[in-house]
């Protein structure tokens, strides 16, 4: 594949940018702050469910890369959000391992569920990039496409959450099945977060190495590990994808979620060196100020539910968040994914809101 001829990213870094998202993650303060939403680009937009009809199967909308760009445009082009989230899946990596992912309407996704470490030799990181290369196809057409103020985000699931997918074949409500196998035999379990964490930065370099501007790394259950099970699993992991990142990127910036991670938040943002972090909507705003701001940068963190509800609960709230956030770098988002039901005029809503806050 060819590489298009893009200055380093530190060069571009070293230069003013007009991008508000990238000035705050280079810890200046903007006010208004950024704004852009979890899952941004999704059913909650009409154009969004039109144009997804156009591949039967959800991962082959995610490996074409003109049906990928356009889904990353919608929400810029309608809400002009300050950044652009990469459109892909987290499951692209179990896809790439070798551990076929399919998604039936409805129900979410489905893998062959990995029984225990004798299924561990069914994975294998030959063919990652062969694999993913629709993928950086995506990340350079949309850094083309892309307005100069609007920063690209790549992103990847995190090791622990993947291997949740790959260990009950799917969602699951306790995650019962990965829990006992890490506790059970840990060293096995290692091995399969191994391979996820090498997989998952060579990914990451990938993408940026393409044009993604910063990443994301999302952890979305974080939140149901123990303390110690927390740092093992979710804390070293992070912590070793960000050092791999940083040897090769010092300059791009790295954005954690490790969700529901409660009083545990502040040993993430401590111990695996992300720039930012994305908190989710149960983190009290006053202790995230002064407990996690001066650490890095907090990105977060509206209730979905409540950006569905509208209305002037909705109003309050972001006021809060602006009042409470503004006096550090603050980035506006919401705790977690938007919801399929979320009218866009809410989401209009809350930009206008945020846009008008006297600067
Ligand atoms: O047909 C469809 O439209 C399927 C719905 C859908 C979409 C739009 C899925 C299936 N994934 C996505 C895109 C997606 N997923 C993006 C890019 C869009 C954007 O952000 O604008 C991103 C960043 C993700 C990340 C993702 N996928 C996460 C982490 C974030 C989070 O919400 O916690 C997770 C957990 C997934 C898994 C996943 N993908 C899709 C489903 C139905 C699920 C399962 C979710 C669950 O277990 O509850």
């Amino acid at each position: 594949m060819k590489l298009r001829t893009l200055p380093s990213q530190s060069v571009l870094l070293a230069m003013p940018t007009e991008k508000k998202l990238l000035q705050v993650l280079t810890r200046q303060k903007v006010s208004p702050p950024p704004i852009w939403l979890m899952r941004q680009a999704g059913r909650f937009l009409p154009e969004y469910r039109e144009l997804r009809q156009k591949a039967e199967n959800f991962l082959d909308f995610c490996y074409n890369p003109e049906l990928a760009v356009e889904a990353t445009l919608q929400p810029i082009r309608r809400f002009g959000f300050d950044a652009a989230i990469l459109f892909s899946d987290i499951l692209v990596i179990p896809d790439a391992l070798g551990q076929q992912v399919t998604f039936e309407g409805g129900v979410g996704p489905k893998l062959n569920a990995l029984d225990g470490p004798d299924d561990l030799s069914k994975l294998s990181t030959a063919n990652l990039h062969e694999h993913l290369s629709p993928v950086y196809r995506t990340v350079e057409g949309l850094r083309e496409a892309l307005p100069p103020e609007t920063t690209l985000i790549g992103f990847a699931g995190a090791p622990w959450t993947v291997a949740t997918y790959m260990v009950e074949g799917g969602s699951s409500r306790d995650y019962a099945k990965t829990r006992s196998w890490a506790y059970r035999d840990s060293d096995t379990f290692s091995q399969l977060m191994d391979l996820l964490v090498n997989a998952t930065a060579d990914y990451l370099i990938r993408q940026i190495r393409h044009g993604a501007e910063t990443v994301q790394l999302f952890d979305s259950w974080a939140g149901i590990l123990p303390e110690q099970e927390f740092h093992r699993w979710s804390i070293d992991p992070a912590r070793r994808i960000v050092s791999r990142l940083k040897q090769e990127f010092p300059d791009i910036p790295v954005i954690g979620f490790p969700r529901g991670a409660g009083a545990l938040y502040a040993d993430y943002v401590v111990e695996t060196g992300v720039d930012a972090v994305s908190i989710d909507s149960s983190v009290p705003l006053q202790w995230a100020a002064e407990t996690l701001q001066q650490h890095v940068i907090v990105q977060g963190n509206l209730d979905n539910v409540l950006l569905a509800s509208g209305g002037e609960a909705l109003d309050r709230e972001i006021d809060r968040i602006l009042e409470t956030l503004g006096n550090g770098p603050h980035i506006f988002n919401l705790g977690h994914g938007i919801l399929p039901h979320t009218p866009p005029e809410n989401v209009a809503r809350l930009c206008d809101r945020i846009r008008k806050q006297a600067g």
